[in-house]
């Protein structure tokens, strides 16, 4: 009997959702931070093995949003709710359930849909907080599994692999057994520039920045792979900031990104980039649709 369906990941911002998509399909393709609001897009990352095929739907962190930016990253979440057979609830278990927890809750309630409760980052707590944490939150849902684990070290995600696999139905192959994303590669390449810029860049500057590939071409003369991407900023102070002085922190985005293409698609980059000042791009829908971030 083969077992396939649709798993949402959803939690508040930093739980680690991504962590635990990029683990489950064994391949970086959701980009993940310490900063939160890292990831702007639904996300689907295929698992397949001999006996099942699971989808899993990484989210933006769902919270009280104020920012249009924020709102869309909102929505996208909770558009999950609609396509799902299972839902994963992450929360931090270094962080106590607090106000976005309860928000997401709230919005389950009336939801028919089967929802597992992932308590992540166990690895930051001690044995003896771990079932009080279990046996409170258990009361707050009528959640399917409670399930405890470390998507950083890999800890349980066993079980929780098992539990899917139990609650998911009997299905097709959904998609080529060798698929691991919907997303195309010019978008993995500009969440890659992305990451670097959130990682080296501080305060509202990752926040305030969209990157779009321009160009992305594969140049099998010489073996490599050509792209050209512009990276939006909302300020000529932000503009600033990301070239650095003499350039400096562009060449690093730049040489960080490539780094990381180069690994992904396993071949030589050459990648340029340029920085363009777009106003108010975070506060505009017309201009969030244009730069990948559509009302899904
Ligand atoms: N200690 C610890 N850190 C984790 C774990 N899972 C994720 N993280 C970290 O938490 C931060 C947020 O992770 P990310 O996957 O981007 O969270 P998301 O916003 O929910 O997608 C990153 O710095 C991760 O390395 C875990 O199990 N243990
Ligand atoms: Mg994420």
């Amino acid at each position: 009997m083969f077992k396939s369906g649709y798993i949402g990941i959803i939690g508040k911002p930093n739980a680690g959702k991504s962590t635990l998509m990029n683990l489950v399909v064994g391949e970086k393709i959701a980009i993940s931070t310490h900063k939160p609001q890292t990831t702007r897009n639904r996300i689907m990352g295929i698992r397949t093995t001999e006996a099942s095929q699971f989808i899993f739907l990484d989210t933006p962190g769902i919270h009280k949003a104020r920012t249009p930016l924020n709102r869309q990253m909102v929505s996208t979440a909770m558009s999950v709710f609609n396509d799902v057979n299972v839902l994963l609830l992450l929360t931090d278990a270094g962080a106590p359930i607090g106000r976005d927890d309860t928000f997401i809750l709230r919005s389950l309630k009336d939801i028919p849909i089967p929802v597992v409760l992932v308590i992540n980052k166990i690895d930051l707590i001690g044995k003896e907080k771990l079932l009080p944490m279990i046996d409170e939150v258990s009361r707050l849902h009528p959640f399917e599994e409670v399930v405890p684990i470390s998507a950083l070290k890999g800890f349980n995600v066993d079980r929780l692999l098992d539990v899917i696999g139990k609650i998911l139905p009997e299905g097709p192959h959904y998609f080529p057994d060798d698929m691991i994303t919907d997303r195309p590669e010019r978008f993995l390449a500009a969440e890659m520039i992305r990451e670097r810029i959130t990682l080296l860049t501080h305060k509202e500057v990752p926040y305030s920045t969209a990157v779009v590939i321009d160009s992305f071409k594969e140049d099998t003369a010489k073996g490599l792979l050509r792209i050209q991407a512009t990276i939006h900023v909302e300020k000529d102070s932000q503009k600033g900031i990301i070239i650095g002085k003499k350039g400096s922190m562009l060449k690093r985005i730049g040489t960080g990104a490539r780094l990381e293409i180069e690994r992904f698609f396993d071949t030589k980059v050459y990648l340029e980039l340029f920085v363009r000042v777009q106003p108010n791009w975070a506060q505009d829908s017309r201009m969030l649709g244009e730069f990948g971030y559509p009302n899904e």
